[in-house]
């Protein structure tokens, strides 16, 4: 049967239950997601670096055919964006950078490095979000940068930090479209702290040295991300959840940033939303799939997926959530990943936006909890495809597995021949 057809009876069965699809596909094409320029590459940058990734992050697998220059990243970013639906960003890290000529070090970064960037966003009219790199580099290699107790060594990445932030506002008047500058940094301890307060303290005052000056909130805004644990980080993160949240309140101009993968394994940051919101303008998201650890997993259609997406609709927090994803899997091919893991994270926000939301909340609000789990569980199985097909051809885009055909093509003619 047609995609419109099915679409026609879709739409047909959404309205007996008060659900306008039509409404909710507009709602969609509303909703940006930022999608990790990292993936491509198994988060390697482009410095040439001796070393390889640290900090705690861990890249598995070996599948043919990843990005090694920035033309590369960017032509199979295009790719992936041509299989994805709806309004995107491309999120960058500062290793990515493009020196002209000499090498510059990461504390004297400036915009020049990204002015390819830059012009490949205006080019897609895509926005772009950028990260301070604080890892995979000679100063980070004892584990402690912006808590380093080093003068010098902490200085280096405060630099960074603020070159970072400047950047940021640079790509965001460039591309028209704000761009949030997320600090992660890998500090911590493999095994257990035995003073806390000092690295934090240190921490805090970096921070504040980075955040001194104002800059333009409608082009830059920054975030900060926590972490409870890595790979050889176990016993202690200096930026713990309680750390950054504590932050974030008292520095209103800077978002939380959750990231899925890093708190406790059962914990998730799909019940932080609501709490965080109550206090915090905006928080930004980074959409990972943890797998008995921070692992990184692609975006899968799970529960945890839908229900922070339950979240962010069912309250009208899309333009309070900002939506990232953070993921890297080396095992399969690369551009599939992004496109998987996009795509399901579209379709759980559309999925949400296909409940009867205010019946829901008035058999709560009524304590008819049995209306409550009858209903939700009847309406997993309403026609959602139907809907999803129709917005993927609606935005030129192929329809169910399609695209899996194009990316093998792609991956013969132009991944396997690097
Ligand atoms: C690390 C954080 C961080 C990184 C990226 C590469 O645990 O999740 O967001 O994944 O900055
Ligand atoms: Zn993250």
């Amino acid at each position: 049967m047609s995609i419109e057809k099915s679409y026609e009876l879709a739409r047909e069965q959404f309205a007996q239950i008060g659900v306008d699809t039509d409404k909710a596909i507009e709602r969609l094409k509303n909703i940006p997601i930022s999608i990790h320029c990292w993936q491509g590459d198994d988060v390697a940058g482009f410095e040439n670096l001796d070393g390889g990734l640290d900090g705690g992050l861990a890249v598995t697998g070996n599948y043919p055919g990843k990005a090694k220059t920035p033309d590369q990243l960017r032509a199979d970013m295009n790719f992936a964006f041509s299989l994805i639906p709806g309004p995107k960003k491309a999120n960058i890290h500062a290793f990515y950078s493009e020196p002209k000529n000499v090498k510059v070090d990461r504390d004297s970064i400036t915009t020049e490095c990204f002015t390819e960037w830059a012009d490949w966003a205006v080019e897609q009219k895509i926005g772009l979000d950028f990260n301070p790199t604080c890892f995979s580099h000679a100063k980070s290699s004892d584990g402690l940068t912006l808590s380093h107790p080093d003068e010098g060594i902490r200085q280096f990445w405060i630099d960074h930090c603020i070159r970072s932030r400047e950047i940021s506002e640079f790509l965001g008047k460039r591309t028209g479209i704000r761009s949030v500058n997320n600090i992660w940094v890998p500090d911590g301890y493999k095994d257990n702290c035995y003073d806390k307060v000092a690295p934090r303290a240190r921490l805090l005052d970096s921070l504040n040295k980075i955040e001194a000056k104002k800059l333009d909130s409608k082009y830059t805004k920054d975030a900060v991300e926590s972490k409870v644990f890595a790979v050889g980080v176990e016993a202690f993160t200096v930026g713990s959840h309680e750390f950054y949240m504590g932050y974030g309140m008292k520095n209103p101009d800077v978002m939380v940033c959750l990231d899925a993968g890093h708190f406790h394994p059962t914990e998730v940051i799909s019940n932080k939303i609501s709490s965080m919101l109550l206090f915090s303008d905006e928080i930004l998201l980074h959409v990972s799939r943890p797998m008995r650890w921070d692992s990184d997993h692609v975006v899968i259609l799970d529960d945890e997926l839908q229900a922070i997406a339950q979240e962010i609709i069912r309250n009208d927090f899309e333009s309070r959530v900002n939506i990232a994803l953070d993921f890297f899997d080396a095992s399969i091919n690369r551009i599939a990943a992004w496109v998987i893991g996009s795509r399901n994270t579209q379709k759980a926000l559309l999925k949400a936006m296909l409940e009867p939301i205010d019946l829901l909340k008035k058999a709560e609000y009524d304590f008819d909890f049995t209306t409550r789990l009858a209903l939700t569980e009847e309406y997993k199985s309403y026609p959602f495809g139907a809907v999803w097909d129709y917005y993927c051809e609606q935005m030129g885009v192929p329809t169910r597995e399609a695209w899996l055909e194009k990316v093998r093509t792609y991956e013969k003619d132009v991944l396997l021949k690097r």
